[in-house]
């Protein structure tokens, strides 16, 4: 399985299906996910009310934990090449970076990929999930990523090509140089 650090906005990102860094009642309120809910509807109010509505569906609650994850369509992403996309629930951190976060994070990411991997799907796009708004390290979050990637490929069996897609050109050097890729 490939795991490729690139530069990009996720809402244009040709993977066929993206994850939205969501809180756990997907309300889409900042950051990646209102960007993702605007750019799939033109409406994040709408997206929000699908998100709420799919959410009840297949968890049966009004709210998410740490590794349970929801599927919503793509709608106007679909142009890109983008089936799906799978909301999850990082950490909160504020700073703080502890064992606890890391499950949690852990936890967040596996359940996407076991997710896109039941939907069938080749590739899969993450953003750093809790590196923005929920003031998670980004070094920390980066590493994670390549553990918990490397874990999932030996059960994984459809998907191929994992993506952590970095917004800012700061973020990306951060991402690449913690991961020894410069
Ligand atoms: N493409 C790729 N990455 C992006 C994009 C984009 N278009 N926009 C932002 N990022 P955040 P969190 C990066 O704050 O920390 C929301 O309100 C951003 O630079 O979106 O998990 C939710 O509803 C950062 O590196 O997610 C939750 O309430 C990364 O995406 C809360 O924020 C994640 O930042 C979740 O906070």
């Amino acid at each position: 399985m490939e795991f490729e650090v690139v530069r990009r906005d996720i809402t244009r990102f040709p993977a066929e299906a993206i994850v939205n860094a969501a809180n756990k009642y997907l309300e889409h309120g900042g950051g990646v996910a209102y960007a993702i809910a605007k750019a799939a509807t033109g409406d994040v109010r709408e997206y929000i009310r699908i998100s709420k509505e799919a959410m009840r569906e297949q968890i049966g609650r009004d709210h998410i934990e740490h590794g349970e994850v929801v599927v919503t369509p793509a709608m106007r992403l679909e142009k890109y090449g983008i089936k799906y996309v799978i909301h999850t629930v990082g950490p909160y951190c504020g700073g703080v970076w502890d064992e606890d976060k890391k499950e949690k994070l852990r936890k967040a990411i596996l359940g996407a990929l076991k997710k896109a991997d039941e939907l069938g799907v080749k590739s899969i796009a993450f953003p750093a999930i809790s590196a923005g708004i929920y003031g998670c390290p980004l070094e920390e979050v980066v590493k994670t990523f390549k553990e918990v990637v490397e874990e999932f490929s030996k059960e994984a069996k459809s998907v191929e090509r994992v993506y952590l897609v970095l917004y800012s050109e700061d973020a990306y050097r951060t991402a690449v140089e913690t991961l020894g890729l410069l």
